[in-house]
């Protein structure tokens, strides 16, 4: 994980090479905001490679940020039965009919990566482990905002009886649908994070993403990628389907 000083000297270096000598005065003035780095920039408005690259360098710097300040102990909130919306909303980049249709029979999950026993496993071995529970919200960029309830199989428990190289920097998914994302190891091992079998006590819907999603609730939901085919440990930058379209890599809720 990033330390506080290594985020502050990439700050420093950031707004060095970028700010104009006017900019670098109002920035001693006024202090700094993430959004404010962008004004203050020397770069030309015409110039949108420049632009590009100093929102991408802003948005990289945020992430290193994000991941220092998340805290791997606090919980997401949970809520009540009573809440949860029946109504939940179904969004992909495609439409609901063309969400993949699996084999629970053909089915199996695959490993890659830094992981010592890579042993595909099947639903039915998924079933056998020990299951939890917990109602959330999911927050999707798009505007909308549901409670469900998803149960399955802390993203820990697997990681770990797997062999998975713990100290790796991230834990990226691949899906039926060529969706892919992932995410740092610290959010993978957190408690909130499952594979999850289940949507409001029934078999995980196709559109929900059967017969397995990564739900987690400290992520955005474009975060939470559905019908997982295969999960693999590295250290080499995964990127994912939306973050390499410029979403915010970290993307916590
Ligand atoms: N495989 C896959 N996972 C995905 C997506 C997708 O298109 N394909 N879309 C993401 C986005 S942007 C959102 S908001 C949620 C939507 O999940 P839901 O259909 O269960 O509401 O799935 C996420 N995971
Ligand atoms: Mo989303």
């Amino acid at each position: 994980m990033s330390n506080k000083k290594e985020i502050i000297q990439e700050a420093t270096q950031l707004i060095n090479r970028q700010l104009t000598q006017e900019g670098r005065r109002r920035f001693l003035k006024q202090g700094l905001t993430l959004g404010g780095i962008t004004m203050l920039t020397g770069c030309d408005i015409t110039n949108n490679a420049n632009i590009e690259s100093s929102l991408s360098q802003i948005s990289q710097l945020n992430d290193r940020i994000q991941e220092w300040l998340f805290n791997g102990n606090l919980l997401a909130p949970v809520y009540p039965e009573s809440m949860i919306d029946t109504n939940f909303p179904f969004n992909a980049f495609y439409s609901e009919n063309d969400a993949p249709d699996i084999n629970a029979d053909e089915y199996h999950i695959e490993f890659l990566g830094l992981i010592k026993d890579k042993q595909p496993l099947t639903l039915a071995h998924l079933h056998q482990m020990a299951q939890v529970s917990q109602i959330t919200r999911h927050i999707c960029v798009e505007g909308w905002s549901s409670i469900g309830k998803w149960g399955g199989i802390p993203l820990s428990t697997l990681l770990k009886g797997i062999g998975a190289d713990l100290h790796a920097k991230y834990v990226s998914f691949q899906c039926a649908d060529n969706y892919y994302t992932s995410i740092d190891m610290a959010t993978a091992l957190h408690p909130q994070t499952i594979l999850a079998l289940t949507w409001n006590n029934e078999v995980l819907p196709r559109k929900y993403g059967y017969p397995i999603k990564v739900r987690i609730p400290t992520k955005l939901g474009y975060k939470n990628p559905k019908h997982i085919q295969a999960i693999e440990v590295t250290n080499r930058y995964p990127g994912g389907y939306w973050e390499d379209q410029g979403y915010n890599w970290f993307g916590g809720s």
